[in-house]
């Protein structure tokens, strides 16, 4: 693989205008600025519209069930700290059927990039409500209008001590490139979640609707404070664009495990003796 594009010839099957198109030039971009080798990077992703993205990226990916991306993610990455591993979906795959997922891997820590495509509906499904969908958003389904309270993922991200809490919107491809190349660079968990159009399946979130309810984050936010940023993350009027919380120097995942304790070689690249394998099974 020399660089990121895919291979010439494929489709892309998503609609004429669905953000996912933008966001995915902002991935190929930071990846290619940031000088990674694409034998190096390893996406993990789920079922949906968004977590076909990494089948139209040319690196390495595992492609599996609905929800299951993060788990996957955080154990490439323990058994090869060497690799740049990103978790990629939409928002009902990574807070819906992935949500014991987010909430658990959150906690470790692990060093992976978790970008999540936040169209506040279920995509490829036809336009079922998600756990993002806004109150009252009437849907095929719920024909009356959702009646529950969207997910907050910044605020509980946050609770749950993540290391490292964004939010862009594919309209802006500049920012959503530099904080994904910022959440790839940061030591430690760094959830991206991205608001972007579904230009078939929700007609009340649309460009305009992102672009009247977003605001950048300036000078004044410090993203070291997280006060600061948990006051971000509640606000619903309009919502904050960049990052909004950042803490380095946290052990991640695999530095806490007992195997890297005294060896930090990658575990894929350790010699295995298969005998002492056998000798367990047969204990
Ligand atoms: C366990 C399981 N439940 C439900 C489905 C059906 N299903 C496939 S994709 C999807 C929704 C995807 O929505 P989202 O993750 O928001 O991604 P989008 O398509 O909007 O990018 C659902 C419910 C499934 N494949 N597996
Ligand atoms: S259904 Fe929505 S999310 Fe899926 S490709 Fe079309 S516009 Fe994009």
């Amino acid at each position: 693989m020399k660089n990121f594009e895919m291979k010439e010839g494929l489709d892309l099957a998503w609609c004429p205008g669905c953000g996912n198109f933008n966001i995915r030039d902002s991935i190929i971009q930071a990846l290619q600025e940031l000088e990674l080798k694409p034998q190096n990077v390893v996406f993990s992703s789920g079922i949906g519209q968004a977590a076909k993205m990494p089948q139209y990226i040319g690196a390495n990916y595992f492609n599996g069930l609905h929800g299951r991306a993060m788990p996957v993610a955080v154990a490439i990455k323990g058994a090869n700290p060497e690799l740049t591993v990103i978790a990629e979906g939409g928002d009902g795959d990574m807070y819906g059927e992935g949500g014991n997922h987010f909430i658990h891997n959150v906690r470790r820590n692990p060093d992976i990039t978790h970008l999540v495509h936040n169209n506040m509906v279920y995509g490829l499904t036809k336009g079922q409500a998600s756990p993002t969908s806004r109150k009252d958003f009437k849907t095929g389904v719920q024909i009356n209008g959702v009646v529950n309270e969207p997910m907050n993922p910044l605020a509980l991200a946050l609770v749950l001590g993540a290391t490292f809490v964004a939010r862009v919107f594919s309209g802006d491809k500049e920012q959503v490139k530099d904080v994904i190349k910022a959440a790839i660079e940061h030591k430690g968990y760094a959830l991206v979640d991205i608001f972007h159009p579904c230009v078939s399946f929700n007609k009340v979130n649309t460009y305009r609707w992102y672009k009247e309810h977003t605001y950048p984050l300036d000078g004044s936010h410090d993203p070291t404070d997280w006060n600061m940023a948990m006051a971000a993350a509640m606000e619903s009027d309009k919502f904050p664009l960049g990052v909004l919380y950042k803490k380095e120097g946290l052990a991640t995942f695999a530095d806490l495990q007992p195997v890297y304790e005294e060896d930090k070689t990658a575990i894929v690249r350790r010699k295995r003796d298969l005998s002492q394998v056998n000798q367990l099974i047969m204990e």
